[in-house]
């Protein structure tokens, strides 16, 4: 039997010598296995690895709140583990007792690595919560503006992937697709937890092969690969909602709607209906109107309509639409597109939230709750939408509106973070940078010397899933695989459980947090409560024993095929939705009692605080689109090999138009800056006709890299979008992340370029 890794992007193969494990290679059963990260186990990945607890030489010698604004700056002490166990627990303690446990940010957003039981993120909010609790976070940077909207109106979002029409029942009904951002199956090699059988590719090339049309709607083509030809409709950024609102606009002043479906399974047409007609404002939201926002001629949308309304079609939207200012606004006029269409609920028709975003979207696998870690209960009330963190250090005691609630930021003083970056993920990084200085202590616990950890004042070193044993599975997936112990941990780093369970030791809270269990236990544990739900789903699993010797386990496919909102359209009584009215909403009485100016009752055109067709553009003409790498998982393994290919000259490359090249001087390979009133990087330019003039595309991932000083606005070097992009809410409802939305100048970059300092560990000196 082979052993087995899995990760969020792929199930691997470890090539085993003498006991360790020295290589890794695609799992044989994948039909399309992702190369991200095969080289996990090299050398030069290690070279980045935290080797031992270290403390940064100001809070070392000063303590807590010492020099804040030089991290980040400074070098770091290396110190021995009964120390570093010693200084936390202690600054806990202090924490807790001048200003209690509503001072300490657990917030800790980020993806941390697969597996049920190590998940960094799942530990350090275990262990928080024994230790008397902490101010956490709500939603993700993924789905900021969806998460909190689709409840409402539909579902929430985690129900909605599960439930996603399967690949086989498109290739078989659907005859066009729409889709907005494309179905990316760069972005389908990942899901949390781990991806098992990659199907994106092979779904879309099924459905192309039976017929099926695909228009994509997309500034940068790149995102849809169907094996063939695809329709590409190049829209300005952010501007989709005017675009969905004149295809409904169409469907209804042709009377190419079904007025059956919305009156026997949606609440609230008519008034949507007097907004797209103009009768509320006196504009009629007709396909001219959306021409001149979105860039889209008129009669390409007013046909494109009545061909959805002629064929079986499916209609999609990207994750990034919503992650943009008034990002609620497209998935719901989707949704209400859909459902105007009256395809709900058919096979092949009807509309997905994220093809192509994760995986498991059009999954046939059946859906198994794998247990994991169990967080406890956290006393404490106060929270943050979890892109506020920059407002919530600058404007402690200041309110702020969150899905109908007022709410007020905390005062914190201690951070701690495992399993994220945030000087990867949060957006206008310089902002966040002074944001960073307010808090007495940050600790992290990290694998790598990231931007974060160097941020840190106490950085504790944890292990890998290659050094730990788990259990590895993702939602509606074909395996759970045995994820084994294969390497020896590197330097002195330690798994989170074990850094948590010495602190909470000293803490006095050693039992809240372990109830007793080591890993082992704790696996054995998770995997009971795993097999008996899965009894219940009608699925037996063997015995822990039986399975880790076998290093996985098979789930069976879904019995039936999955159509999304089949039993709604059967009949909406005896299947109701968990909104209000138990039917989709398409007007919300309940986000309209809200009263927000920035999120009506129905789906609505806002302009975005940064568009092409905005003031901003005079002088920042280009907008900056920052989407996911295909080389990595955010910023993991950027250091990696296969992801230091991708880049040009050591830097990230920004696609732009070869009009917006030549109107600049710029040549493909040519380092440019990028910048705007927040900020600036450097990265490479690469020309492309797949896409739209006057905008740009920045992938993220490569790790933050400041040019050393105080400057307030210092020059990245690496090609870190969240250098310059913009860090508000998408609106009241939300507060979501607004990453998509954002205005740049790009220029050519005389002289020689500043050399890229990322992938250096900290500085160290000797106590
Ligand atoms: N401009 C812009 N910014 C964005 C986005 C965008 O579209 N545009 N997308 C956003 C989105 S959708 C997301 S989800 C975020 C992602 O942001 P993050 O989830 O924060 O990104 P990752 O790089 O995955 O960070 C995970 C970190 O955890 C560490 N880690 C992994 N495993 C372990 C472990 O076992 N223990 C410990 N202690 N640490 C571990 C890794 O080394 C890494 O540093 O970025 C957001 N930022
Ligand atoms: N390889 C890899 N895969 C990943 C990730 C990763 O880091 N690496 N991250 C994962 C995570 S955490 C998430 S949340 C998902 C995110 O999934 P998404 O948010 O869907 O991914 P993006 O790549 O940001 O954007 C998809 C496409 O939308 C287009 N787009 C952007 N703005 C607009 C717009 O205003 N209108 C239109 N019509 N199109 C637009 C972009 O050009 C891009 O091609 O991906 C997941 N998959
Ligand atoms: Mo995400």
């Amino acid at each position: 039997m082979k052993t087995l890794t899995m990760t969020h992007w792929s199930v691997q193969e470890v090539e085993m010598r003498d006991g360790r494990g020295v290589g890794l290679r695609p799992f044989a059963a994948d039909p399309d296995p992702s190369r991200i990260g095969l080289d996990a186990l090299s050398p030069e990945v290690a070279r980045l690895r935290v080797r031992r607890p270290a403390v940064r030489e100001s809070w070392l010698r000063h303590g807590p709140g010492a020099a804040t604004d030089r991290r980040g700056e400074e070098a770091f002490v290396e110190i021995s583990w009964d120390r570093a166990e010693a200084l936390v627990a202690a600054e806990i303690a202090r924490v807790r007792a001048a200003h209690g446990n509503e001072a300490i940010f657990g917030g800790s957003y980020g993806w941390s690595s697969a597996g049920r039981f190590h998940h960094a993120q799942s530990q350090v909010h275990r262990f928080l919560n024994a230790a008397g609790g902490y101010v956490r976070h709500m939603d993700s940077y993924s789905l900021g503006a969806a998460r909190v909207l689709m409840p409402h109106i539909v579902a929430p979002m985690e129900e909605l992937f599960a439930l996603h029409t399967s690949w086989d029942v498109l290739a078989e009904h659907t005859k066009l697709m729409v889709t907005f951002g494309g179905v990316p199956a760069k972005n389908s090699q990942v899901q949390p937890g781990g991806t098992a059988e990659h199907r994106v590719r092979d779904g879309l090339r099924r459905m192309r092969a039976n017929g099926a049309r695909f228009v994509n709607v997309t500034p940068t083509a790149d995102d849809l690969d169907t094996g063939g030809p695809d329709e590409w409709i190049p829209i300005r950024p952010n501007t989709d909602t005017a675009m969905l609102l004149a295809l409904a606009y169409t469907l209804y002043s042709e009377n190419l709607h079904d007025p059956r479906f919305l009156d026997r399974c949606c609440v609230g047409f008519e008034k949507f209906a007097s907004y797209l007609t103009g009768a509320t404002d006196g504009i009629p939201k007709d396909p001219r109107w959306a021409a001149a926002i979105a860039g889209v001629p008129a009669e390409q949308i007013a046909s494109l309509a009545r061909e959805m309304a002629a064929a079986r079609t499916m209609l999609n939207i990207s994750w990034s639409l919503q992650r943009a200012h008034h990002g609620e606004q497209p998935f719901w006029a989707l949704t209400a597109l859909a459902c105007m269409l009256g395809q709900v609920g058919l096979p092949g028709g009807g509309f997905g939230v994220g093809y192509g975003a994760y995986n498991l979207m059009g999954s046939p696998h059946m859906r198994l709750n794998a247990a994991a870690l169990p967080q406890g209960v956290n006393p404490v009330k106060a929270f943050i939408p979890v892109a506020r963190i920059a407002d919530m250090f600058l404007n402690p005691g200041g309110g702020f509106e969150y899905n109908g609630g007022h709410y007020v930021y905390p005062d914190i003083r201690m951070v701690y973070w495992a399993g994220g970056n945030p000087f990867h993920h949060h957006q206008d990084l310089n902002r966040f940078r002074l944001a960073w200085r307010k808090p007495d202590t940050i600790v992290v616990n990290e694998q790598f010397w990231t931007r974060s950890a160097k941020m840190a004042d106490i950085v504790l070193p944890a292990t890998t899933s290659l050094e730990r044993n788990d259990i590895g599975t993702g939602t509606r997936e074909k395996y759970i695989v045995a994820m084994k112990s294969v390497s020896p941990p590197v330097g002195e780093a330690r798994d989170d459980y074990a850094i948590f369970a010495a602190i909470a030791r000293r803490l006095g809270v050693a039992d809240a947090y372990t109830e007793g269990l080591d890993a082992d236990g704790w696996l054995r544990r998770l995997w009971a409560e795993t097999a008996g739900r899965a009894a219940r789903a009608g699925i037996a699993l063997p015995e822990f024993d039986i399975f880790w010797e076998a290093g996985l386990v098979e789930l069976p496919p879904n019995p039936e095929p999955v159509v999304m909102f089949a039993g709604l359209r059967a009949d909406p009584a005896a299947h109701p939705l968990k909104t209000p009215s138990g039917k989709i909403e398409i007007f919300s009485e309940r986000i309209a009692s809200f009263g927000y100016d920035d999120c009506p009752g129905h789906p609505a055109w806002f302009e975005p605080a940064e568009w092409l067709g905005g003031t901003g553009a005079g002088q920042y003409p280009l907008h900056l689109l920052s989407d996911q790498p295909a080389d990595k998982l955010h910023s993991q393994l950027d250091h990696s090999r296969y992801s230091m290919a991708t880049k040009v000259k050591g830097r990230q490359p920004v696609t732009i138009s070869p009009e917006d090249a030549a109107a600049r001087g710029i040549g493909d390979g040519d380092i440019v800056r990028v910048f705007n009133d927040r900020g600036a990087c450097l990265a490479a330019a690469r020309v492309s006709g797949r896409i739209r003039q006057g905008v740009a595309r920045l992938s993220t991932g490569a790790w933050f890299d400041p040019s050393a000083g105080d400057s307030l606005r210092p020059l990245e070097k690496h090609g870190n979008p969240n250098a310059v992009t913009l860090d508000m809410g998408a609106s009241k409802l939300s507060q979501g992340c607004v990453a998509q939305t954002c205005l740049v100048q790009i220029e050519r970059f005389e002289g020689i370029p500043p050399p890229v300092t990322a992938h250096e560990t900290a500085h160290f000196v000797p106590e």
